[in-house]
């Protein structure tokens, strides 16, 4: 029955519902082109009060943020600030943020950056992923790349805030980027994406033959780059097995050419496969170079005919690469080429001994439609694969495909929808995981069009919701977005536990509660007062709704001033904030937690500070005054 149902291109839905009209649709063959607006009460609506099931992690492209959305209602529920500034949250201007910004900026970037205002305003961030434990989400950490200026950062789940930046040496504009899935993360993945001479410091320019891209593994838990590996052509996405053995990496512009034509020439590329035990033995042999950063790299490219890695042709431009979450199969989307390529995970081991040859591990090659881009998973078997030029989801069944590479004569496709317009990536939810469910799908939009009202030349991203939970794919919303969800996760909610107050111990303040010993407070939650060290002042303060406890304080013109403000109240949701006026000078204060901020004080006259966090009846008196004495 299913099976003849798919082969006449007819729903099962639409045949097991039983309606006489939903038949007909199906004979009169457009079955894969139903309306696809919400005509039926949206499957994903969640009332008001209610809480979704899933959390979903959003990058922000060149906002250079991370959105938490709440899925399936697609309410934004809080923007992380992480590559970008904050003017909400005085992210990159506090002092605990700028020191998570800068502590680990490779020192020609320092130079550079000196005189600029001292690290980049901008990000590129595409790639958010969980932490794994046993090849599911572990609620930790979620890691992300910046493409622009080579960065990944790492955000606890605690609290939802970065606490780890790193800039990666001998890289230029890290992109791919996935974590250890098994036995724990452990490893974090990120492909450079553009060749750059080694070093890149001017001595070799406009010589392609000098330029180099390498693989970086990164410490998870130290957040410091392990070891790299060089690689021909340029890295674009990778992933990992379920096995803890592999890691494996789109590579388009095998030609290594500069320009468009040149580096579409061939008619293949490649993936390149990371064997990890064998460059943990390299690296312990010693077999590496250290160019910049202390950083061990191992030789993978082709030439040097390295146990560290195999290639494996793929039509050219490969983009997504995505593991099945059975653990077994691994799906490489084509981009140019309208195929997806199926690698067995099983078939490496006997690839990396030579026993078979670099396209034998490739299983399935099933045609899917024009310009596949990435590919989600259920826990069924089924593959969702986006399809950017022709605006469509594609589902296809991966034993089908692989039956059909082997002769058979079956169709492993099963529906294509519409989506609105040109998918990059899409997701399923905990697709990406062990433990798929196959409830929802993401299809994240370049372009939305027509979809919502005019906002003018620059239109939002459409990121669509798909309910994949029957037969057949059902659109169920339209969520549109600023600029530019490259990707997302969804996990559920059981795995995601933030804390909702800080305490007042916090070791993120442990620096700030030791200079306040130092300057003769006991605690900070009690700090209260100007603390003068030569040009150098300390204000303390704390903050209740609605008061700051220190209603003004004086300090001279040319002094260098550090605010440190306790939040005392331990009231859920009872967020303070301190802004001071024409210093540009703004930072929230969160429940039982320190914030500090430091200026010169070059600007003399009344300065009120107050609180930008509507916290209070009084909200709007929660205000004092910095007085700076003319020099
Ligand atoms: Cu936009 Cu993952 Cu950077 Cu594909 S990538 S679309
Ligand atoms: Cu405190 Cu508003």
């Amino acid at each position: 029955m299913t099976e003849e149902v798919k082969k006449s291109g007819f729903s099962r839905r639409s045949v097991l519902g039983g309606s006489a009209l939903a038949a007909g649709i199906g004979m009169m063959g457009v079955g894969t082109m139903l309306p696809q607006t919400a005509n039926a009460k949206a499957d994903n609506e969640v009332d008001p009060g209610d809480l979704d099931e899933y959390y979903g992690f959003w990058s922000g492209g060149q906002s250079g943020e991370v959105r938490i959305i709440g899925v399936p209602s697609m309410r934004e529920l809080m923007r992380i600030p992480v590559f970008n500034r904050c003017s909400a949250t005085g992210w990159g201007r506090t002092n605990e943020s700028r020191k998570i910004i800068m502590e680990n900026m490779l020192p020609k970037e320092k130079e550079f950056w000196a005189d600029k205002g001292e690290f980049p305003m901008n990000g590129d961030l595409h790639h958010p992923h969980m932490s794994f434990t046993d090849g599911t989400y572990d609620g930790r950490y979620l890691f992300v790349n910046d493409k622009a200026n080579t960065r990944v950062a790492r955000i606890s789940c605690d609290n939802m805030k970065v606490d780890k930046m790193i800039s990666i040496p001998n890289a230029a504009d890290i992109h791919g980027l996935r974590p250890q899935k098994y036995p724990r993360t452990g490893y974090v993945f990120a492909n450079m994406e553009h060749r750059v001479p080694f070093p890149n410091d001017g001595r070799d320019l406009d010589d392609p033959s000098k330029y180099h891209v390498v693989f970086t593994a990164i410490d998870g838990d130290e957040m410091k780059v392990a070891w790299q590996v060089m690689v021909d052509g340029n890295l674009d996405n990778t992933d990992t097995d379920y096995q803890g053995k592999y890691a494996y990496s789109t590579c388009y512009n095998g030609e290594e050419g500069t320009n468009l034509a040149e580096m579409t020439a061939n008619e293949q590329d490649w993936v390149v496969v990371f064997d990890l035990r064998a460059i943990e033995a390299g690296v312990k042999a010693g077999d590496f170079k250290i160019y910049e950063g202390d950083v061990p790299v191992l030789d993978g490219r082709k030439a040097a005919k390295s146990r560290y890695t195999r290639y494996i042709p793929i039509s050219t431009s490969p983009h997504g690469i995505n593991t099945a979450p059975d653990g077994k199969y691994v799906v490489i989307n084509g981009k140019l080429s309208p195929t997806a390529s199926v690698m067995d995970v099983r078939k490496l081991p006997d690839l990396f001994k030579d026993k078979i040859k670099p396209r034998d591990a490739i299983v399935a090659e099933p045609k899917l439609g024009l310009g596949p881009l990435h590919t989600a998973f259920d826990q069924k078997g089924n593959a969702y694969t986006t399809l950017f030029l022709d605006s469509q989801i594609c589902k296809w069944n991966i034993e089908k495909a692989i039956a059909l590479y082997n002769g058979k004569k079956v169709d492993p496709i099963i529906q294509k929808l519409d989506v609105h317009y040109q998918p990059g990536h899409n997701h399923t939810t905990m697709g990406e995981t062990k433990d798929a469910d196959g409830k929802w799908l993401i299809s994240l939009n370049k372009f939305s069009k027509d979809r919502y009202i005019n906002v003018g030349p620059l239109k939002p991203e459409n990121d669509q919701l798909i309910d994949i939970s029957g037969d057949e794919m059902k659109l169920v919303h339209d969520g549109p977005a600023f600029a530019e969800p490259h990707d997302c996760i969804m996990v559920h909610r059981s795995l995601v536990n933030p804390m909702s107050i800080y305490s007042l111990e916090d070791k993120r303040w442990k620096e700030l509660a030791a200079q306040a010993k130092k300057d003769g407070f006991d605690s900070l939650d009690e700090a209260d007062g100007v603390v003068r060290d030569g040009k150098k002042v300390r204000v303390y303060m704390y903050s209740s709704a609605p008061t700051y406890s220190l209603e003004k304080f004086t300090v001279k013109q040319g002094d260098e001033v550090t605010v440190i403000i306790t939040n005392i109240d331990d009231v859920d949701d009872l967020t303070h904030g301190f802004t001071i006026s024409n210093y540009g000078i703004a930072m929230e204060v969160p429940p039982q937690g320190t914030a500090s901020v430091t200026f010169t004080a070059d600007s003399p006259g009344v300065h009120w500070y107050y609180c930008q966090w509507f916290c209070h009846a009084l909200h709007m008196e929660m205000r004092g005054r910095m007085l700076v004495e003319p020099a």
